[in-house]
Parts: C-alpha cells; structure tokens; sequence
C-alpha cells in the first residue's frame, strides 16, 4: 500500500519527502473538516479546500517541475486562475494534479513493487496463459464510440466489441435492414452516441445472464444488448430529455430499467420556454425492460446525475448538481449542498395508475419537484436528501442497507440509511456516516466484506474503507479509511466483479483512469486510457496493482459478471431470427415487377448460393442471405462496395438489406470474412444492365 503525497501539503522538490508528510498537515493549509451531517451546515464553504488545493498545486508544480515532468511544465493551462471557483477550475484542478500524480505515480511505482510483490503486473496467480479462459465478463462502456466493450478479466484482454449507437463495419451493424431501421427510428438519424453505464439484469439481486442495457448520454436513448448473441437488440429513444445519463434498475428483478437525465430542457423542447430556464426540466424515465417502452418520467429539481437501485425494490437512487439550476459552469457550483434524490417507485406507480400526470410527448410525467403536491403528506414520491457538494457517484452497498453518494466538490461520501429514509421527517436525517475520503470522490464499489472503494479524481487513488465503521464514526472523519493506492491517473468510475449484485465477488476491481499520461508509448497527442487491475482478494496484503490496460477513448463504467452466468450462442438458432432461413436449394430470383428483384441466397465455404446475378439499371433489390455453415467460427459477410453493402453473417445468421442498383456496370461482390483457403475466390458477379 502507498498513499499519495496529501493535497494540501506544504509543496517539497521531492515526492518521496511529501509522502512522509502527515495527513494532519493538512488542517494547516486548508480546512479539511468534512461536512458536519449533524447540524447540516457545511464547514466547507464555498469550493474553499479545492481553491487552496489549485494554490498549492500550482506551487508543487513549479517546484517540481524541472526535470520531471517537463512536457506537464511547459503545458499553459497549468496555469490555474485563482479566482472562484467554477467547475471548469476544478476540471482544471484535476489535470494540474493529474501533472502532479504523475510525479508521485513515478516513485510509488517503486514503492509499488515491494509492497505489491505479490502481485506483479501481468505476471503470476493473475495472468491467463495462452488458450486459458478467464474467470470473468467485463463490459466496459465504450463513451462517444457509442459502443459496449467485452473484456476477458484477470488477463484484461479484449474479447469483443458491441456497437449499439454507432455504425460499424466489422459486424455488419447498421448495414442490414433490421439494425439500421432500428439506429433511423429510434435516434433521429444520429449517427453515434455517448454510452456511459452498461448494467447487465438481475434476478433476485444476481445476474441472470440475459441482457444488458446501457444509456446514451449524447441523444437520450437507453438500449438492449441481448446476451445471447452479444447484439444490441433494441433502442428506446427517450422523449423529454436530451442525455441520458445515469442508467440503473429497479431490483431484485429487473422490473424496470432507469434512464437518469442529466441536461435540463423545456418539455416538450419544441421552441417553447427557450428564454426560461426556470422552466426547463430533467426527467427520470421508467422503461420496461422486454418491451423497452417508456412507462412513466418523473421531473424532478435541478440536474441529474448518476443512479443505482434499492435492492428491495421500494426505492432507487440518483444523484444531481445544479440544484442552482443555472446554466452556466459558475452557476452550477455555487451552492454548497446538492442532492441525492430518493424515489418511491410504488409511490410513483400510484400516481400514475391514478391519473396524476401530465401527459406531455406521449408519456405520463409525474411531478417529483419539491414543491409538487405528491410530495406533501406522509408518501412523497421524491425526497430530496441534501449532501456537499454536486455528489456523483451513487450505489447501494450489497447488503442493501445504504446507499454512499459520492462528494465530487467535496472530499467525503455520504452514507444514506436506505430504511430511514421512510421513517425520518426530514430526509437529513437519514445520513448516517460522512466519511473524508480524498479529493474528488466519484464513485463506489464494494467487496462483499463490508468495505467500500472509492475513487478520488483529483487525488488519482482508490480509497478503500469500511462503511459501518464510517456509521460509527464522526462526520468528516478519516478513521474508516482501511488503505489507499495509486492509480495512473484521475479514476472516473471503479468496478469490482459483481459490485452492483448482493453477493459481490470480492477479488477483482478496475479502476477505469481518465489519463494515461507516460504509462505507454507514446501514439501522438490524443492518449489511450489506462484501465488498472487490482486484486483485492486479500485484506492483509491491501490493494495490489496487476496490471494496466490501455484502452480507446472511452470507457466509463463497467460491469464485471461471472463466466458461469452468461451463456453464449455458439451460433444463431434460426428460430430466434424474424427473417426466414434460405437452405441450400431453397435459393430463389424473383423478378417482381418490371423494377423490384427479390434474391435470396445462402452463403458458405467457399460460394454463393449465386456466382452471378444480372440485375437492370433502376432495379430495387431486396437481398436476403443465410450463412448455412454450421460450424462455429466460420463467418462469411457479403459486401458490394459501390453499393455500400455489407452484411456480416455468423452461422446459421441471415441478414436482409434493399438496395437500387442504379449504376450500370460489373460490381464484386466478395466476402470480407477470411473464412478458408479459397476465401478470396468467394464472390459473385453481380451485372446491371444499362437501361436503355
Ligand atoms: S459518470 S466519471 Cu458518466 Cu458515470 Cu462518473
Ligand atoms: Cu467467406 Cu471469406
């Protein structure tokens, strides 16, 4: 275990000699007391510790400079404003320490390897050897790639990729009828999106292996991969809301599925209000996970942020900033207290069944603002628990019992008694534990032994704490911290196996960092991420790095499933597929009328069901194709480039895609799969007769 040099330390040339410094120092340079839960006033005020945090900073840096880290040095916006502190200060803040982590990340390394001897990176009781399974699943959400990623985890190889928002050639997925009909209809033609948090469902609080949703924070759209055959399988484009943010479930059985909004907007955002931001809103939606239809919205006060479900499925969670509802960075942040909101899902149920909603695009919004009247009386359907400052991360610890935001612009979580929060009068008194837990806590995952990890962005660590110590402790107490560890650099989410299930596994977790900064060769100005391994399996020992994996812009939460829960097709059962199978000799040209041709034709090793189609110039072709291989593995596609056709087909796959064949001449049409020795000799001639 190492600790990172102390925000608030008196700068030093040297890194080492900051660790030896005393968190208590800290108390000298900057008020670091946490929130007192107690009487609800905030003894931060106003952003105070992070400013004195970008003062010290902007001095460690000039003294460490030199030498070190000369690229990080010469870097203009290091130069941090002094002035108050708005949120890009703060974003600010975080690169600067990132530069500073990068020094204290060179020694610790050192530090690293004695105290991690058991767990050297790549190497050991943590490598997969070749030809070797790996224990886990983890779908890594992809960011504006719009895609889900499948990570193989001890050995963090990449197994697959799933696109969901975005076109994408190598599976064909936005190239045949039904996946291109599905990215027009429910994304207004966008052609990428933003995909933050893949949570995979739940029966009685333990995944079930079938699906995964994920959201799109660019164009308000929840999804479905199916994970049988790893595919999105459906897209729900949210109304009235611009980005979906958090995404999370009513458990322990997946009864909905929940697409927190962040951005506010009028509602509906036809032109109305635009001059008003006091009218604009942000929604919670309700979509009912097998039809993927949206139920019911619940507007609410200020922005929205992260959430997680109750593991009794009476409530679930979602974080905000803005409770300022300001529009700009300076506004947002003015405020000291933000808020975790709590929502009563029968409560809300109620109200809907009983017609106390405005229907506005098409769905029931229920008011969940504060000063709505469904939150009067003895069932608010939303209580408003107050927490320092734009809290982040949410999740509910396995056992159920609390759920831990985390303080963003404020160094501690907030551990929220989930079963108090029914019976106290003001929902203030349903904290219980405010732990100080580093700078810029984001998010929580959890072992299944009781502690809790947190990621600090500004500190570049991972926090390890026990969350009933952090009950029995004074608010703003560091006590509950049971060990601490580096991460290369500034941690967003953290994940460890099976943190959002009642039974975690309690052995791995990644820390998914922002920057990579020196930690690969360097591939020009735009960095990989670095996704850090650890084992956690063994208190004793603390935290152990074993490895990093650069990854691609960007991965933002993860979910990690055991291998035992999911279970792969091999191939497609045809059955499973709307379109109908072509089998060898059921192959057919149709000429329909004078200007629509239907073909449809198998492929398989190393041919067409056709080695040559003649069409007419005008032609509307309708193409439907079944890879008839029974084999695993053996995939064909058929691509005819001029006509920006292809279709990938796994075995026992058929896929159907319309074209006009309005250019005469020879066209190729090839298989891009290589799939035998005489995969280049697999194509077919396709002739378009000039019409005249
Ligand atoms: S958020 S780095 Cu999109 Cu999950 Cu916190
Ligand atoms: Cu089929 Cu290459």
């Amino acid at each position: 275990m190492t600790s990172q040099p102390n925000a608030s330390d008196e700068p030093t040339a040297r890194a080492d000699e900051q660790r030896d410094e005393t968190p208590a120092d800290a108390g000298e340079t900057g008020p670091a007391d946490g929130p007192d839960a107690a009487d609800g006033e905030p003894e931060i005020v106003d952003g105070r510790t992070i400013e004195h945090l970008l003062t010290d900073h902007e001095r460690d840096i000039a003294s460490t400079a030199e030498g070190t880290d000369a690229t990080a040095a010469k870097r203009p916006s290091l130069d941090l404003p002094r002035l108050e502190l708005g949120r890009r200060d703060f974003m600010k803040a975080g690169a600067a320490v990132g530069a500073m982590s990068g020094l204290a990340g060179c020694t610790s390394i050192l530090a690293d390897e004695d105290d991690d001897s058991g767990g050297a990176a790549g190497s050991g009781e943590h490598s997969v050897a070749p030809g070797e399974h790996d224990e886990y699943y983890g779908f890594l959400s992809g960011g504006h790639t719009g895609e889900i990623r499948v990570v193989g985890l001890p050995s963090m190889r990449e197994l697959m990729r799933i696109p969901v928002f975005q076109t994408e050639s190598a599976r064909g997925y936005g190239h045949d009828a039904k996946s291109s009909r599905m990215l027009e209809e429910e994304g207004d033609g966008h052609v990428w999106g933003d995909t933050h948090h893949p949570r995979v469902s739940q029966t009685d609080n333990d995944y079930d292996g079938r699906w995964l949703f994920v959201n799109d924070k660019a164009n308000g759209r929840m999804a479905r991969v199916d994970l049988e055959y790893f595919e999105t399988d459906a897209i729900t484009n949210v109304p009235n809301c611009q980005g979906v943010h958090g995404a999370c479930m009513q458990l322990p059985d997946t009864q909905l599925v929940f697409g927190v909004g962040e951005f506010r907007v009028p509602m509906p955002n036809d032109g109305r209000d635009v001059q008003s931001p006091d009218e604009y809103g942000s929604v919670i939606t309700a979509i009912d996970p097998e039809t993927m239809d949206v139920e019911w919205q619940v507007e609410v006060d200020g922005n929205m942020d992260n959430g997680d479900g109750g593991k009794e499925g009476r409530w679930f969670f979602a974080t905000g900033y803005n409770s300022e509802e300001g529009t700009t960075e300076g506004e947002m942040a003015r405020s000291d207290r933000d808020y975790v909101k709590a929502f009563d899902i029968p409560a809300i149920w109620d109200a809907v069944e009983s017609g106390q909603y405005e229907e506005i695009s098409g769905v029931p919004v229920v008011d969940g603002t504060k000063d709505s009247p469904l939150n009067e009386g003895d069932r608010p359907i939303v209580r408003y628990v107050a927490t320092p400052k734009s809290p982040h991360g949410v999740s509910v610890t396995p056992n159920g019992k609390y759920a831990i935001a985390s303080g963003k612009l404020d160094p501690s979580c907030t551990v929220i008694d989930i079963e108090a929060i029914a019976e106290v009068d003001d929902p203030q008194d349903a904290i219980v534990g405010q732990p100080r837990i580093g700078m810029g806590p984001l998010h929580t995952a959890y072992d299944g032994r009781g502690h809790a990890y947190t990621t600090t962005f500004i500190d570049s660590e991972v926090v390890k704490w026990d969350y009933e110590a952090a009950v029995e402790a004074e608010a703003g107490s560091e006590e509950p911290v049971v060990d601490r560890h580096d991460v290369h650099y500034n941690p967003g989410h953290l994940i460890a196996a099976e943190s959002y299930t009642a039974s975690p596994q309690g052995d791995y977790l990644v820390s998914l960092n922002k920057l990579s900064k020196d930690r690969f060769l360097p591939v020009g100005p735009i960095h990989p991420e670095n996704d850090q391994l650890f084992h956690i399996g063994d208190d004793d020992a603390g935290m152990q790095l074993v490895k990093d994996k650069p990854s691609y812009p960007e991965p933002h939460d993860a979910s990690i499933v055991h291998k035992d829960k999911i279970d792969p097709a091999k191939t497609w059962d045809p059955d499973d597929y709307e379109l109908e199978y072509v089998a060898e000799g059921e192959e057919s040209f149709e000429r329909v009328d004078d200007s629509t041709v239907e073909i449809e034709m198998w492929a398989r090793r190393n041919e067409y069901a056709f080695p040559e189609v003649t069409l007419r110039e005008g032609d509307e072709v309708r193409l439907k194709i079944s890879n008839i291989e029974t084999t695993s593995d053996v995939i064909h596609s058929i691509a005819i480039p001029e006509y920006d056709i292809n279709l990938a087909l796994a075995p026992q796959d058929t896929r159907e895609v319309t074209f006009t064949a309005d250019q005469p001449g020879v066209f190729w049409a090839y298989c891009a799969y290589f799939c035998s020795a005489l995969h280049l000799e697999m194509r077919s001639r396709i002739l378009v007769e000039p019409s005249a």
